[in-house]
């Protein structure tokens, strides 16, 4: 067996990639020292794998932004309206991700059921594909350069039509495949020998009809006279009929997600004899940053062998969603590190299984065992054994609706805001002093308490009416709670690439869940202390907790849900206790990890709502429980939004053009909602006619008495000028509907 890895991080052990690309957006380095920088981080990662001796080592996984948009450049799929800018290449390029003044941005959407965002090609009928190797040939050279001989990656030609927006995709399928045609021969010519074709859109439900152009693609490359062997990889779930389908092609090897995708195995092992065909086995788990037990994946790998003319041992997908190494945490738990292995240490783990397979698997560690009982709170899983379905059952909503009116008096149109304020370089700067120790706890908190007075102030001024404090506090919504929750680890190094230059440090959930100690109470009883309106509690719900974390593998995730849910309900019995008449729980990935196979999506989503329900439906009736979703299409879970049974539910919706009201419509929600009218995403400050026309079209579809006024999303990104023009625009385009 040889090994080798889908992808691998380019952000650079320390960032550095983000701080380059950011100083030159600023003006402060040119493109030749970004360059510079880029080719440096490149060198590094080829080195690094070639000196773990890793058999087969990734090119062209390197990006300035998104790897989907440099296959979109690569096939020439650049919209006019960018071209027509004349800008320079790169200058084009960061445009399309970016945008300029003139330009929106291509659109940015989850990558699969990940944390990671890629931009959405752009393809119409007047798309014209054009081969534009460059990219690709370069950093092989550079890699020839070093001695090292690499297989570029690109996105396959069918993933990247579906994953496009325009058109029917399958209207350009022949045009592209001639266009991958093209850039074959070119890195042939290069003296290219493998290539990397990601088709990971082929791990959820396909029609035949897609099925059948990912065929009629492959037997198309296949057939070429000049191009390189062709690996298609796949990852994130199970090829299903793709898998067959891929088998009937020219193409040399195939690449399956086993931790995924566990299915695979039996749908190989059913395919028949795989005549010369390569599998590449995903052993190791690209999405998660446990250690492998790489007896039991050596055991997968040898069945794979003996149903294949050769076997390869990789990454289930890219390592781009793990940190880049281990050795970069000092302050771990020594029991919890040795469990663990981000980037650096997953290629060895590729490295000794391609190694087993060849030589015998006698020197590979044992597995870990169970986790250690100081990691077990036996109290939390009595907890969890106790629950009853009354659990997660609030009493009718016509009955709380009007206690929580009595209690709160609000008008028509209520006006809110989603949570964060504006993070301000001050806000950094203190928790930076903070960490280095030159601010101590209480200057801290004092600066906080100036901020969430400095908030309140603000929205009373607006004239909001239901105000929050701002969550100066607050580094990032999971990593908030993540530090003050037992059972989580965090990193001091441990980025992953979320989009462009932007980064999270996901904590790790090692052991069982439990809330020390109350986590948000002094800081949002600090901001009702302040001001007779009421004052919204906020938390991140369980999904999202889960979501963006590292997840233990030990136990289903369900029972991980719950746990988190726990330690949210007795926040929220805490949070009323203290005098907050209205708490939200957001929500904002329950979508992101929807599983990408509908046979699957169904238990997801029971666990999913009633992990959420576990942590809201604790308090009164008489207390106002609200949700906020965003950065997805809601339409397929609609259903579930609805069985989350929050008061109030708010939605980014302001460029979805208030679809979403009619969806809820149509399944009978009849709850209160607050579609966003105001794009967050934006700098720019919408009139107030402009949020009261979005109003008046909310107004057709939802009673003004459950619409609530809100903007799309938080605020934590945006400058405080147009934060301030923005809300007053939003109190007076409420008050003008109101006064109808
Ligand atoms: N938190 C986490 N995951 C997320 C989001 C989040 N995933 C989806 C969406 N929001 C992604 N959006 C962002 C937005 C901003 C940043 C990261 C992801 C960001 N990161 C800082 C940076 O890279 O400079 C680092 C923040 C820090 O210091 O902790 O700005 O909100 N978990
Ligand atoms: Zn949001």
């Amino acid at each position: 067996g040889t090994s080798t890895v889908l992808g691998y991080p380019r952000i650079g052990g320390n960032r550095e990639l983000k701080k380059a690309v950011e100083a030159y957006w600023a003006g402060r380095i040119d493109a030749a020292a970004l360059e510079s920088t880029a080719a440096g981080l490149r060198g590094q990662v080829w080195q690094t794998l070639r000196d773990a001796r890793l058999d087969a080592i990734p090119s062209n996984t390197f990006s300035y932004y998104d790897h989907v948009l440099d296959t979109a450049v690569a096939v020439g799929a650049v919209p006019a309206r960018f071209r027509r800018l004349g800008l320079p290449e790169l200058d084009t390029y960061f445009a399309m991700a970016r945008g300029v003044d003139a330009e929106p941005a291509l659109e940015l959407t989850k990558w699969f059921a990940t944390n990671y965002h890629y931009l959405v090609p752009e393809i119409d009928a007047d798309t014209q594909f054009t081969p534009n190797p460059a990219k690709a040939l370069s950093e092989y050279s550079e890699a020839r350069a070093l001695g090292i001989t690499t297989r570029p990656v690109f996105v396959g030609p069918a993933t990247f039509l579906l994953l496009a927006k325009g058109a029917d995709p399958f209207a350009r399928l022949d045009d592209l495949v001639e266009t991958y045609a093209s850039l074959l021969a070119d890195l042939a010519r290069a003296g290219v020998e493998w290539v990397q074709l990601d088709e990971p859109a082929y791990v959820a439900d396909r029609t035949p009809d897609e099925i059948d152009a990912l065929r009629r693609a492959y037997i198309r490359l296949g057939e070429l006279e000049q191009r390189p062997q062709i690996f298609v990889a796949s990852y994130f779930g199970e090829l299903g009929d793709a898998l067959p389908a891929l088998l009937g092609t020219p193409v040399e090897a195939i690449g399956l997600d086993l931790v995924a995708g566990p299915g695979n195995l039996r749908r190989l092992s059913g395919a028949g004899p795989l005549r010369g065909k390569t599998i590449v086995a995903g052993l190791v788990d690209g999405h998660n940053i446990w250690r492998t037990d790489l007896r039991a994946a050596a055991v997968t790998g040898a069945t794979v062998a003996g149903l294949a003319d050769q076997v390869a041992v990789s990454s289930s997908c890219s390592l781009l969603h793990v940190p880049v190494d281990l050795d970069a945490e000092t302050r771990l738990d020594t029991e919890l590190r040795a469990r663990l292995a981000f980037a650096r240490q997953k290629v060895d783990e590729v490295v000794l299984l391609g190694r087993a397979l060849r030589d015998g698997t006698a020197d590979l560690p044992a597995p870990l065992p169970p986790i250690p009982a100081a990691w077990r709170h036996d109290d939390v899983r009595a907890r969890l054994t106790a629950l009853r379905p009354a659990d997660r059952q609030r009493g009718d909503y016509a009955g709380r609706a009007a206690q929580q009116q009595d209690r709160l008096n609000l008008p028509d149109l209520p006006t809110t805001t989603i949570g964060s304020f504006p993070q301000t370089a001050e806000l950094r700067k203190a928790r930076a002093e903070l960490r280095a120790g030159s601010l101590d706890q209480a200057g801290y908190a004092q600066r906080m308490r100036a901020e969430v007075e400095h908030v309140v102030r603000l929205q009373e001024a607006l004239g909001l009416d239901v105000l929050v404090h701002g969550e100066p506090e607050r580094n990032d919504m999971v990593q908030y709670f993540g530090e003050q929750l037992d059972g989580f680890a965090a990193t001091d190094n441990g980025w992953v690439q979320s989009y462009g230059s932007r980064c999270v440090r996901p904590p790790i959930i090692y052991g069982d869940v439990a809330r020390k100690a109350p986590m948000t109470v002094e800081w949002s009883t600090y901001a009702q202390s302040l001001t007779n309106r009421p004052v919204k509690g906020m938390l991140t719900g369980p999904v999202t907790i889960l979501a963006w974390s590292f997840v233990r593998t030990d136990q289903p995730l369900a029972d991980t849900a719950d746990q988190v849910a726990l330690a949210l309900r007795d926040e929220c019995r805490d949070l009323e206790a203290a005098g907050l008449r209205v708490i939200q729980v957001d929500e904002p990935a329950l979508r992101e990890t929807l599983p990408l196979r509908r046979e699957h999506q169904k238990a997801y989503l029971d666990w999913a709502v009633g992990s959420f329900r576990l942590a809201t439906s604790g308090v009164a009736d008489a207390t106002q429980i609200h949700t906020h979703l965003c950065y997805s299409e809601f339409g397929e879970v609609i259903t579930a939004i609805d069985a989350l049974d929050a008061d109030v539910t708010s939605i980014e919706a302001s460029r979805s053009k208030m679809e979403v009201l009619d969806d809820l419509a149509a399944i009978g929600y009849s709850r209160g909602v607050g579609p966003g009218v105001w794009d967050i995403h934006s700098p720019r400050v919408p009139s107030p006619d402009e949020m009261a026309e979005a109003l008046r079209r909310a107004v057709a579809a939802v009673p003004a008495r459950r619409l609530w006024v809100n903007p799309d999303c938080g605020l934590k990104t945006r400058g405080y000028p147009e934060v301030e023009a923005s809300l007053q625009h939003l109190v007076a385009a409420a008050a003008a509907l109101r006064a109808h």
